[in-house]
């Protein structure tokens, strides 16, 4: 039994206890500098163990940036490249081919493939992409387009997200990842994101989405401009979509990285408000299964701590990331599958490959790039 001695902590001990719901007021308690953070990670473990037990989750995958040409000027991101800028790039069907033949090759049963909004690409090029690979590749699971490309594929066609999403599902289309979302609330947002889709609009797509079936992922950007409100604003309105829709899979909480961008004169945030943050995210979403750490984005020595302070999952082994290693990230390009199996026992748990869609993957041990889906891995009905 924890027995916390920080006096803030009781009556929110006590919800956890029983399953009670946080409010808002709780989540500002659980970020506040002088909660003792040691109490708010035990707290957040109690929750993760009975989620997911002594799991901690893995995939091997690999990352597709068609392009990084974008119409949007994000301060927060140091990938974009405007039209003419000699940085910038696209890609064309062969290499976007020779990314997937090199994925399969490589035993990945995921590609998650987000990019620019290319200012001379129509939504059939990015439609076409999804059929092109899923053609080939039939068994790779295409992660694919953020809720803010389907907003920008919106006002490109003049459709509706639910249309939208149907054709992308029908060309191939698995499930959807999580960016995007940064902070919602418009003090923020219009601060470090202005032009593209807003909170609603964000959602909207989500809730779209899971009404057609497909499982999304969610997440925020934290350590720029935003305070703890803000945050518990994020969390808060992530947990009342998942309320209606039941579709979030995994909450990725993403700490900002400042080098190359519009922000770089900003420290990254510490690993101890990366643990925090984890913690109090996997309290006050009490209806989301996962919650991942990162390690790209972490480094691997918080990743591992991260697993006992409320995250279940590393996301993957990871090939070709862009977005966080143009913003100064120092973690490797990718980890071998043993790497990663070694840092999560180090850490106490046990390893579980899964797919995109959380199903065990079992793996011949002669040829490990043979390999089959296993059962749903249960996820426990908390009240
Ligand atoms: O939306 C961009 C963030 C996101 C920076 O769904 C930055 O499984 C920090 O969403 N510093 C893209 N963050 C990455 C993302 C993601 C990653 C891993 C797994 C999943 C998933 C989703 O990265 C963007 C934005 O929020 N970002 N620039 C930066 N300088």
């Amino acid at each position: 039994m924890i027995q916390p001695s920080h006096p803030s902590l009781r009556s929110i001990r006590e919800k956890v206890e029983s399953q009670e719901r946080l409010s808002f007021e709780d989540g500002l308690t659980l970020f506040a500098p002088d909660t003792p953070l040691q109490e708010v990670g035990e707290l957040a473990n109690l929750v993760r163990e009975r989620w997911n037990g002594n799991a901690a989750y893995f995939n091997i995958n690999t990352h597709l940036n068609p392009t990084n040409v974008c119409v949007y000027r994000c301060i927060f991101c140091a990938f974009r490249s405007d039209l003419r800028d000699p940085k910038g790039y696209l890609m064309d069907d062969d290499q976007l081919l020779e990314r997937g033949q090199e994925a399969v090759q490589s035993g990945c049963t995921e590609m998650h493939i987000v990019g620019g909004l290319h200012h001379q690409k129509k939504y059939d090029w990015y439609l076409n992409l999804i059929r092109l690979l899923h053609g080939a590749f039939p068994h790779l699971h295409l992660k694919a387009w953020t809720a803010v490309e389907i907003n920008w594929f919106e006002f490109l066609t003049r459709r509706s997200p639910r249309s939208i999403l149907a054709e992308l599902i029908d060309a191939g289309l698995g499930s959807m990842p999580g960016g995007g979302a940064e902070i919602f609330h418009p003090e923020i947002r219009d601060q470090i994101c202005e032009h593209k889709a807003d909170a609603t609009r964000w959602l909207d797509v989500h809730r779209a989405a899971h009404e057609l079936g497909l499982k999304t992922n969610c997440t925020m950007l934290y350590g720029h401009l935003e305070t703890a409100y803000h945050r518990v604003d994020h969390l808060i309105r992530l947990r009342e979509l998942q309320d209606e829709t039941k579709g979030f899979q995994t909450f990725i909480p993403l700490a900002f990285h400042p080098e190359n961008t519009g922000l770089s004169h900003l420290k990254k945030p510490s690993a101890l408000d990366d643990l925090r943050t984890i913690a109090v995210s996997r309290l006050m979403l009490d209806n989301i299964p996962h919650i991942k750490a990162y390690w790209i984005m972490l480094g691997i020595g918080t990743a591992q701590t991260a697993l006992a302070y409320g995250a279940d999952d590393l996301d993957g082994t990871v090939r070709h990331e862009l977005i966080y290693h143009d913003a100064g990230a120092t973690t490797p390009e990718l980890l071998s599958v043993e790497q990663i199996q070694a840092l999560i026992r180090e850490s106490g748990r046990q390893p579980v490959e899964r797919d995109t869609l959380y199903r065990e993957v079992l793996r011949s041990s002669e040829n490990p790039t043979d390999w089959h889906i296993g059962e749903a891995i249960p996820i426990p009905t908390l009240s």
